[in-house]
């Protein structure tokens, strides 16, 4: 269990971490530039809330709606896990009109543990902006244990849908753009998929060092039932979490965010 002299500690760590985030972070080959500070009034002292966040880009201005605006649907987007990269959610956190310049977004998770939030904003002048911040979300039940080394896994399923990733000619290494192609297939039948557009892509791929210090986030473009990453650039070697999102539309009555599947996979980086 975790005592208030811990909680204090945490705090603090909390407090350096948006600097700390400006340095080790890199996504999509850039050095990260968004600063995410944990505005909660209370600890995040059990697994289901509602989070409250401020941004700041790297001159340390405040960005609120006014600043930011709409890419793939949402004017923010954040990747939320835990260090054991079993729990992961992504999150469109909304501006919070009773304090302007935050956000709020609801959370709920399945353990208790230390937790990264990755954003994802782009600028009115279109600028990418990521970053992380770390926190702990405290409650009953058992933190995961943190991932190490993770097994290679290039296929995975969700709700019937299997994804098959491809291993690029040459393998996956790091610091060169792959052109990654996978395939997705129903396990069900000979049906074909109905993929259908989820935030403007067919998929969206959450890809993170086994630390969650560094995220790529990329999109395919689908070429006669494949579908293909193109410029997928690792930044170092080592295993890497994947979490893939796409819409495999099997009931037209259902709504289109409870048809969203999420794949995990893990890549070994060479
Ligand atoms: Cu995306």
């Amino acid at each position: 269990m975790f005592h208030s002299s811990l909680r204090a500690c945490y705090a603090l760590l909390l407090a350096c971490m948006p600097i700390l985030a400006s340095h080790s972070a890199l996504a999509n080959g850039t050095h990260s530039n968004l600063k995410i500070e944990v505005v909660n009034d209370m600890d995040l002292n059990s697994r289901e809330g509602v989070l409250k966040l401020r941004l700041r880009d790297g001159h340390n201005l405040v960005l609120g709606p006014d600043q930011l605006r709409i890419e793939h649907e949402k004017l923010f987007h954040l990747f939320m896990f835990d260090k054991g990269l079993k729990n992961f959610a992504h999150l469109h956190p909304v501006p919070n009109e009773a304090e302007p310049g935050t956000w709020t977004v609801p959370y709920k998770v399945a353990n208790p543990g230390t937790y990264k939030f990755w954003g994802d904003v782009t600028t009115k002048a279109g600028q990418k902006l990521t970053g992380f911040v770390e926190t702990l979300i405290l409650g009953d039940g058992d933190e995961s244990v943190p991932a190490t080394g993770l097994p290679e896994k290039l296929q995975g399923e969700d709700k019937e849908t299997v994804l098959t990733l491809n291993r690029p000619d040459g393998g996956f290494v790091a610091g060169r753009d792959l052109m990654v192609t996978f395939t997705l297939w129903r396990t069900t039948s000979d049906e074909q998929t109905n993929i259908v557009e989820y935030l403007g892509a067919p998929a969206h791929f959450a890809v993170f060092t086994v630390d969650g210090t560094q995220m790529i986030h990329a999109h395919p473009m689908e070429m006669g039932g494949e579908y293909m990453l193109h410029g997928l650039n690792f930044p170092r070697a080592g295993d890497y979490r994947v979490w893939v999102q796409f819409i495999d539309r099997k009931n037209p009555n259902l709504p289109l965010e409870d048809e969203v599947h999420t794949v995990l996979l893990n890549i070994k980086v060479n």
